[in-house]
Formats: C-alpha cells, structure tokens, sequence
C-alpha cells in the first residue's frame, strides 16, 4: 500500500531545482514507509549526485519518513518487522551521508571532548550517531559508546578520556529515567563537575532536562551542535 507523505513537511519552493529536490524528498520518505530499504539507498546516492545537501535529506526526505513509520507503528498499524525494515533503509543512507557530512566542516582545533550513547535499556541508534557525527563534524572530539549503554560505562569513559561534555539519548519513556541516573553516578563518581551533561531523543524535554539536573536538551543535530558549542564555552 502507498501512503503519500506530502503534509508532512512544507517547503515551499518555486524554484524548479528546489522543486526536483522536494520530489526526492518524498520518493525518500515514502521509500522508509514503503519498506523499500534498496531503493532508499538509490534515492540517496541519486540526491547526492545531484548537488542535494546531506543535511536537507535526511531532515527533509528520511527523517519525515522516519516519522510516518513511528506514527504507523504507534496506531498499530505497522509492526516491528516494519521499523526494522525502515531503521536499516536510514542506517544504510547515513552510511551513505556520514562521511558527506564530515567532509563539509572541517575544524583544526578541538572545541572539547565529548562521550556520547544511547543509555541502557535502550537500542535506538540512529539520531545518536546523527548528534554524533554532526558534533565531530563540527570540530568536537567524540567517543560514541553505542548503544544499551550502562551507567558505569559512561563514568569510566569520562575519566579515561578527559570528556568535557557527556550526550545522553533516550529514544523511550521506560529509559529516559536512565538519564537521571547516569548524571547521579557522574555526581557520586566526582565527576559531574567537570563536565557539561546534555540530554536529548523523541520523548525528553526541556523541562525533564531541568528536572533531572541536566545542563542542557537539543532537539536535534544541528540545535545539539549549537548547545555543546555553548557549554563547552561556559
Ligand atoms: Co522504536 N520506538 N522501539 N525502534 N522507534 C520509537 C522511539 C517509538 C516512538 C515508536 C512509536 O511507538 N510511535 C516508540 C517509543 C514510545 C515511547 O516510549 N515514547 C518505540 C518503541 C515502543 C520501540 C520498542 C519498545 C518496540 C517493541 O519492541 N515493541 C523497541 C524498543 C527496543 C529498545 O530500545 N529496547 C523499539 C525498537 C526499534 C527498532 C530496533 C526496530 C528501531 C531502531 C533501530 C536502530 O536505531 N538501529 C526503531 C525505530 C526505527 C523507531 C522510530 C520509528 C524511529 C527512530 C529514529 O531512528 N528516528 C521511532 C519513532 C520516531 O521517533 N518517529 C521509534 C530518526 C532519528 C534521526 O531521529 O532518533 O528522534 P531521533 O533523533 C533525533 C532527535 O531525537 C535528537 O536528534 C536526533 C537527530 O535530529 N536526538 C538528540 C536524539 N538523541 C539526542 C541526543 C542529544 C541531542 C539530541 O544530546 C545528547
């Protein structure tokens, strides 16, 4: 079945190169709705052939796909086979797009030393690497630890790599809490002092960032690029 994801991103173009990118924005999304992961991997290689932005396909073209998919999947309507079809699709265009994005911003001199991971509990990977990479695109040093990571883990990489700064990504309700209690360890460790803990994924807010003592939410790549700059600062 097709489903048509027009609304659910508003560009307006008239221009007819801006035209011929929305038109492949929407073949992308509607390639993750579809299930289609080769032809996701076709769409992008061809938008990038054609000058498209990497940034522009996955905020325009992958990331509503994304979203359809996770709605679908909420109403019941798509199961998880289905999120696993569409998550490899997007893994296999970010492999396609990260190093695009790293190419585009080079920085000589590091703004600080970041560890970053999906807490524990928790598989969701996909935005973490996209934070990840769009941090170190932008001049940062990052330790990605992946993944259904434990508490501890985070405490051991920020002393074994001097970090400045911790990310913390959540993609579920049942494992957001697992923020509050990585930035307790940092604090019983004797650590937390020493770094700037950001916090970010689909259900965490600003104000549970602030109830659970973090200094800092981004709601996505780029805003996440623009927080670390100014906790790094501070
Ligand atoms: Co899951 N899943 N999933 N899933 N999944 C969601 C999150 C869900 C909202 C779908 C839904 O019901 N509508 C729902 C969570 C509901 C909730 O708790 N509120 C859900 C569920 C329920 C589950 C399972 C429990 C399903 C089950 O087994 N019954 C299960 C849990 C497994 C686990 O983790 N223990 C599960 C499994 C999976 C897959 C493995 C199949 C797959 C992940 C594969 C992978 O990552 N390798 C998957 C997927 C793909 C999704 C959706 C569809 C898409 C997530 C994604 O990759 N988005 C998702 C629905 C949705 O979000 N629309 C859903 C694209 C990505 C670029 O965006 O991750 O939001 P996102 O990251 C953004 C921002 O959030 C932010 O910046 C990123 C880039 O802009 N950000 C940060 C993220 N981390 C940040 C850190 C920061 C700052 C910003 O600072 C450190």
């Amino acid at each position: 079945m097709v489903y048509s994801v027009i609304s659910v991103y508003s560009v307006v173009n008239d221009n007819k190169e801006s035209n011929m990118s929305e038109e492949i924005y929407t073949k992308l999304a509607q390639s993750l709705i579809d299930g289609d992961p080769d032809a996701c991997v076709e769409l992008t290689k061809q938008a990038l052939a054609e000058g498209v932005e990497p940034l522009a396909i996955i905020r325009q073209g992958l990331m509503p796909g994304m979203n359809v998919v996770g709605e679908k999947f909420g109403t019941g309507e798509y199961f998880l086979p289905d999120l696993i079809i569409a998550a490899d699709g997007m893994q296999q265009a970010m492999a396609l797009l990260d190093p695009e994005l790293q190419a585009r911003q080079q920085s000589v001199e590091s703004l600080g030393t970041m560890v970053i991971g999906t807490v524990k509990g928790d598989i969701h990977e996909i935005g973490k690497s996209l934070v990840a990479t769009m941090l170190s695109a932008n001049g940062f040093k990052v330790h990605d630890l992946g993944v259904d990571v434990p508490t501890e883990k985070f405490v051991a990489a920020v002393n074994e790599y001097g970090a400045n700064l911790v990310g913390l990504s959540a993609l579920l309700t049942t494992t957001m809490t697992m923020q509050k209690q990585v930035i307790a360890a940092l604090q019983e460790a004797g650590v937390r002092g020493q770094v700037k803990v950001m916090v970010g994924g689909a259900p965490v807010t600003r104000s549970w960032a602030e109830e659970i003592g973090a200094d800092g939410y981004a709601e996505d790549a780029m805003s996440a690029v623009a927080l670390a700059r100014k906790l790094a600062g501070d």
